[in-house]
């Protein structure tokens, strides 16, 4: 939780000072070496530009002399014992009282000359306004690992899943204004705060503007951990888009295998070769498997609509279309196909006394219609369930 050691003084009781415009907020985890001059350098750029402000540093459990430095340096100091660079920043929103927000590292990476750029393309209009390092990072700034595997492939995995159009996704400076807060909505505590803003950005459609920075060498040690930290990222951005971990390769390896067993259950020679029951077995389970992870990818999109207000347009749409009714009817008519060739079977066996059988491709088939039926119908009640509580006429869907 986090706790204001220094607050304005507000002595005999007069009246509070009118808010400041500009908050500039800036997390710090054992920072010693740079407080002071991130503190001093931010005041000074507010007061050059004549722009009314604060500056406030999150002490994030610092167990060096940071925030004594900081409040020193004429920092509104804020206590979040909450680790974690998003939890510091949420403390540090929640203390902000300036209707623009500023934010960047207590490591002397960036020029806190440039609050005034942000701050002018938050006048203009834009909501959220990101640092891009891209074209100007300094000698020894970034590692090699970062500045051309981890960036890249992160920055261009985000854009893949979401389109935000962001060119340096994980830059720390940037700028928001207060009032978009609430919308964001953000609750991540790590390093993956920073994919989850232009995420959340570039969903809702804020107006977001970039600027070109530099990116300066790092006084004192990164507090960023590579793998750890990049493995967060990750994660945030798949959990985030069911349809890109689930529907497309469901859909991806459910089609393959239905057209592999239909193929080769149907006796069809394709390749230039005849394909036996291996091949319908590898069919069966990509269909199988394929019609899980659909199954699933649509129950998670079922509990990001229903319980965590996420919008998709995709799953908007595939819900009005489709209703319980079409799923069942769906894995009924596959099951009962599944059964009817079971039966073929068994009543050839019976006709021939019981004797060894030769039917396994289209026992196969059969098997795997079954399950994929049944997987669907069952499926089908689970999505109903998780919309119950959905309004009105949804309902009954
Ligand atoms: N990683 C990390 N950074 C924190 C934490 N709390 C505050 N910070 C600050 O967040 C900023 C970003 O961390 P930094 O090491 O510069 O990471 P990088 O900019 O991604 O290389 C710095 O100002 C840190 O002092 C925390 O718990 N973890
Ligand atoms: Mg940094």
């Amino acid at each position: 939780m986090s706790t204001v050691e220094q607050t304005p003084a507000s002595p005999h009781g007069e009246a509070a000072p009118s808010p400041p415009l500009v908050s500039v907020v800036i997390p710090c985890l054992n920072e010693e070496m740079n407080i002071e001059r991130c503190v001093r350098s931010a005041l000074a750029a507010l007061e050059s530009s004549n722009l009314e402000g604060e500056v406030i540093v999150v002490d994030n459990g610092s167990e060096d002399r940071s925030a004594e430095l900081a409040a020193a340096a004429g920092a509104r100091v804020i206590h979040e014992s909450r680790r974690g660079y998003g939890s510091a920043y949420l403390a540090g929103f929640a203390a902000a009282r300036g209707a623009y927000i500023v934010m960047a590292d207590a490591d002397l990476t960036y020029d806190f000359a440039e609050i005034p750029r942000f701050v002018e393309h938050l006048r203009s209009g834009a909501q959220l306004v990101i640092g891009d390092r891209m074209d100007n990072i300094k000698p020894g700034a970034m590692p090699w690992l970062h500045r051309y595997i981890g960036n890249p492939l992160l920055t261009g995995f985000l854009n893949l899943l979401f389109r935000t159009g962001v060119r340096d996704a994980h830059c720390g400076m940037r700028a928001l204004r207060s009032d978009v807060l609430d919308t964001l909505d953000l609750r991540t505590t790590g390093m993956e705060f920073a994919s989850e803003m232009v995420i959340r950005a570039a969903k809702e459609h804020l107006k977001i503007a970039e600027v070109g920075i530099e990116y300066h060498p790092r006084g004192g040690e990164s507090k960023l951990s590579s793998f750890r930290d990049g493995w967060r990222h990750l994660r945030f951005l798949l959990v985030h888009s069911p349809t890109h971990l689930f529907i497309i390769p469901g859909v991806v390896l459910a089609g393959l295998g239905a057209v592999i067993v239909a193929l080769v259950g149907g006796g069809l020679a394709f390749f230039g070769r005849a394909w036996g029951v291996h091949a319908l077995i590898g069919g069966a389970l990509l269909m199988i498997v394929g019609t899980q992870v659909v199954a699933l990818g649509l129950c998670a999109h079922a509990y990001g609509t229903y319980f965590m207000g996420s919008k998709d347009p995709w799953f908007d749409k595939m819900r009005a279309r489709f209703r319980l009714e079409h799923g069942l009817l769906l894995g009924g008519i596959l099951a009962i196909a599944g059964v009817v060739m079971g039966a073929i079977i068994l009543a050839s066996w019976i006709a021939h006394g019981f004797g060894s059988l030769a039917y396994e491709r289209l026992a196969v088939v059969a098997a795997s219609l079954i399950i994929v039926g049944i997987q669907i119908f069952f499926s089908s009640f689970l999505l109903s369930i998780l919309g119950l509580r959905w309004t009105g006429r949804d309902n009954a869907r």
